[in-house]
């Protein structure tokens, strides 16, 4: 039985890591650089230890000081949140061999699906649909070149170890195959040690939804349908509601079965998410997220169900909770991500938060670590709440999404709520009637972005 956790992240998905911990009679401990001596999670926590000085290389991401603060807390297992050390396959090894308990998949699923290509090949294997292109990395230009006649232009070449759109480039045609197809390896080097590339037909106006699975390790495993997550800027997203506007049941079932089949196969253990492209009703592999993700709660919202606890459940070697049969879509929900930053360019706004009063009332969920007087340190991800609505249907989800905005204060800094506000008097937000392109394009025509 694990009776005491440590929680090796900071902000609103520590807090909501500590706050399952605590309902399942588990001690929590918080791990906090210097800068976050006064965090919430920290206070929030039955421990707390300090890992390090502020940049989170030397603190949030040190796996010796995080595996030593579990040797003098006495924990048995560590929840990574997302982000950080959380898709670390080295981490996770580590874990292993000093017999402690990663909250989450193995070394060797997060490796294989960390490779772009490894993870395409295998989700082949287990009959998942993937976008057309190479089978494998393409080794030469000549290779990229004939590979671009085969499928046909445009094509988009993508680094192996790619992430957060880096070392990704288009070519409209052949004529612009050399250049991005050197670029895409040149980032990969750059960014990720790694210039292996592979390329795929570029698809134009997709959605991106994305299939929450769960597995126990065992063979067993289930899925609790999509989120749509295709209001994105630069590849982050902004806003995610779950189902999609654009999913029926029809296709639900048969997506999910696929994807819940496949991860069966491999034994994979706890949350994951499997992402695709979406266009003309056909579904296409891009990449899988091993990971608990910032958007889980507007799953949990419409299947009533709590990830973490199960996360926690499987790591025990317990079964997970609910069968599929018992998985049933409760009415709609929405995220949107509060971020610490400026409008109309993102810029970061950390600070001191004069006043903070998070909205409530029915079908309300806010998750953040923030608190009146609290200063937001400069080092850190710019998200600072998650403002989740849950409504019987779409159209009183996103009424009472303007509502919950409304009463949300946060004073002192500038934050992402006015664009909110902005996107819920568009009548494309209000059909759901957006792809992947819809935001970068409506922030230059209509939100004055410089
Ligand atoms: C694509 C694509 C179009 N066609 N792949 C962007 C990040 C990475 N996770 C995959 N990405 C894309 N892959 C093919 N074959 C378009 C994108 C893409 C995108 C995908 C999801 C959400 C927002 C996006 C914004 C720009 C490009």
């Amino acid at each position: 039985m694990i009776e005491k956790v440590l929680v090796a992240n900071r902000g609103e998905i520590a807090l909501r890591v500590i706050r399952a911990c605590r309902e399942m009679g588990i001690r929590s401990v918080a791990v906090h650089s210097t800068a976050d001596a006064d965090a919430m999670h920290v206070r929030m926590a039955d421990e707390s230890v300090c890992i390090g000085p502020a940049p989170s290389t030397d603190s949030y991401l040190s796996i010796p000081a995080i595996i030593a603060a579990c040797e003098i807390t006495g924990a048995q297992a560590i929840h990574p949140g997302y982000g950080f050390l959380s898709e670390n396959a080295n981490f996770v090894q580590i874990i292993e061999d000093h017999d402690l308990i990663f909250i989450g998949p193995t070394a060797e699923h997060i490796r294989v699906m960390g490779d772009k290509i490894t993870a395409k090949e295998t989700m082949i294997n287990l009959g998942v649909p993937v976008v057309p292109g190479s089978t494998g990395g393409v080794a030469t230009l000549e290779d990229a070149k004939r590979i671009g006649e085969e499928i046909g232009y445009p094509v988009i070449i993508k680094a192996t170890a790619g992430g957060g759109g880096k070392g990704m480039k288009v070519a409209q045609n052949a004529a612009e195959m050399e250049k991005a197809f050197q670029t895409a390896r040149a980032e990969g080097k750059s960014n990720f040690g790694n210039d292996e590339v592979y390329i795929e037909k570029y698809l134009t106006t997709p959605r991106h939804i994305e299939i929450q699975v769960f597995g126990d390790g065992k063979g067993n495993a289930v899925h609790l349908g999509e989120r749509d997550c295709s209001l994105q800027r630069r590849h982050q997203k902004v806003f995610e509601e779950a189902p999609g506007p654009s999913i029926t049941a029809e296709e639900r079932a048969k997506i999910g079965k696929v994807c819940a089949d496949a991860v069966a196969n491999i034994n994979y253990i706890g949350a994951g998410t499997i992402e695709f492209l979406y266009e003309n009703g056909e579904f296409y592999f891009i990449e899988m997220n091993t990971r608990l993700q910032v958007e889980h709660p507007v799953t949990e919202a419409i299947f009533g169900v709590d990830l973490v606890r199960e996360q926690i459940r499987v790591a025990e070697g317990l079964p997970m909770s609910f069968t599929q049969d018992d998985l049933q879509i409760n009415g709609h929900a929405i995220e949107v991500r509060i971020n610490a930053e400026k409008l109309p360019n993102f810029s970061p706004c950390p600070g001191k938060i004069t006043q903070f009063h998070a909205p409530g009332g029915l079908g309300v969920r806010m998750d953040s670590a923030l608190y009146d007087g609290y200063s937001i340190p400069p080092y850190y991800d710019s998200l600072i709440g998650k403002l989740i609505v849950h409504g019987r249907d779409r159209p009183e989800a996103l009424a009472r999404l303007n509502r919950a905005l409304g009463e949300l204060i946060v004073d002192g800094i500038d934050t992402t709520v006015p664009l909110f506000h902005a996107l819920l008097a568009e009548e494309d937000i209000q059909t759901g009637g957006y792809n992947i392109h819809w935001l970068e394009h409506w922030l230059e025509t209509h939100f004055g972005e410089a």
